[in-house]
């Protein structure tokens, strides 16, 4: 049997609600295939609170020993400034593990009703490639003059050739495997050199998928365009800031912000990968039990996809669509009044029946 050790960190807020829920589900999904064995970690604000540090100084170290981490949700405003548990804990992971890629499927699932009135499953069906070590989320800049009225910060978007490479040939090879086409995003006629080195390297990199179409475009078109005709995106890769932007409204178009999961991926093996939902800690129904697990649940199915137990993973996507296409147990940000807990022992059901 295989056996994969799993480093869990629930995190903040509703992240405590919906990864145990996650864990239940992949657990049923691996059983008699494979051995989970998770060590939890009880990192976030808690710990922030407690230490002054969202998780130990060797906590990369920790992390490192694990075939993949499960992450929930990180923020607790406004009591901790958002930035200071980004860059406690997500971010540093991310750096420091050379996670470049963060994957952030965009789907709308069967049975739900989106916002866009005359768009279905078939024209909701994208894929987000984020740049997720660097652009605007580098960390480079600082603040002069504090708290006089001549204060100045500066927050520098940093954009390598090499990793922009990397993320752009990923979205390719991705392309390659779908419906072969790739939008790039940037907002190059205003920021002329980060961005227009990401889109020079698109075209570079183009030359090798002549199989795959590509359509460049603005982020602020790229908004509008994802309402009036998302069936126009298939793989879209997309600056650290930009991509997280729209994957948020990407969320809004599956019509929840509960459902859209996400993978941040090493270049190789050396690092875990880490998998999580996209939403964040949600302080406002956080402790009520209702959060909605299909963000984690279907992130834990592609850390199973990642770890190549493909046929669990296959499966927790089939019983989520048939939750979401039953429509009978749901959480109420889907419509529905069922517990995080409800849904996850549905999921359950589903996938063993
Ligand atoms: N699920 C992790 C989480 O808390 N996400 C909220 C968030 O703000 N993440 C920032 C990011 O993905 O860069």
């Amino acid at each position: 049997m295989q056996q994969f050790r799993i480093a869990v960190i629930p995190g903040d807020g509703i992240g405590k609600e919906v990864i145990p829920a996650g864990q239940r589900v992949l657990e049923a999904a691996v059983a008699g295939q494979a051995v989970l064995t998770w060590q939890v970690f009880p990192w976030g604000s808690d710990y922030y609170r407690a230490t002054g540090a969202m998780m130990p100084p060797d906590g990369l170290d920790q992390l490192r020993q694990f075939d993949a981490i499960y992450l929930g949700a990180v923020g607790d405003p406004p009591r901790i400034p958002d930035h200071v548990t980004l860059w406690g804990l997500l971010l540093p992971i991310r750096k420091r593990f050379d996670l470049f890629v963060n994957v952030r499927p965009i789907r709308l699932l069967p049975g739900i009703r989106g916002p866009l009135r005359d768009k279905g499953p078939q024209d909701i069906d994208m894929v987000f490639i984020r740049e997720n070590t660097e652009g605007e989320y580098a960390g480079v800049g600082g603040r002069v003059h504090e708290g006089t009225p001549h204060e100045v910060a500066l927050e520098t978007a940093v954009f390598s050739r090499f990793n922009v490479q990397r993320v752009v040939r990923y979205a390719f090879e991705l392309a390659r495997t779908r419906r072969k086409h790739l939008t790039s995003i940037t907002k190059s006629n205003a920021q002329r050199f980060g961005m227009v080195l990401w889109d020079e390297v698109v075209r570079e990199v183009a030359r090798d998928y002549p199989d795959v179409t590509v359509t460049s475009l603005l982020v602020d078109a790229a908004a509008a365009l994802m309402v009036r005709a998302p069936e126009r995106f298939d793989v879209i890769v997309g600056s650290n800031l930009f991509a997280d932007i729209l994957t948020d409204l990407g969320g809004a178009l599956m019509g929840s912000l509960g459902l859209p999961p996400s993978a941040n991926l090493a270049f190789d093996r050396r690092y875990p990968s880490l998998f999580e939902p996209v939403h964040g800690s949600a302080p406002d129904i956080a402790g009520r039990g209702i959060a909605n697990p299909i963000g984690s649940i279907w992130a834990g199915a592609m850390m199973l996809e990642h770890l190549g137990l493909h046929s669990a993973a296959a499966r927790i996507m089939r019983a989520l669509e048939q939750l979401t296409q039953e429509g009978k147990v749901l959480t109420p940000d889907l419509g529905g009044n069922a517990t995080t807990d409800e849904v996850a022992e549905r999921v359950i059901e589903l996938l063993m029946g």
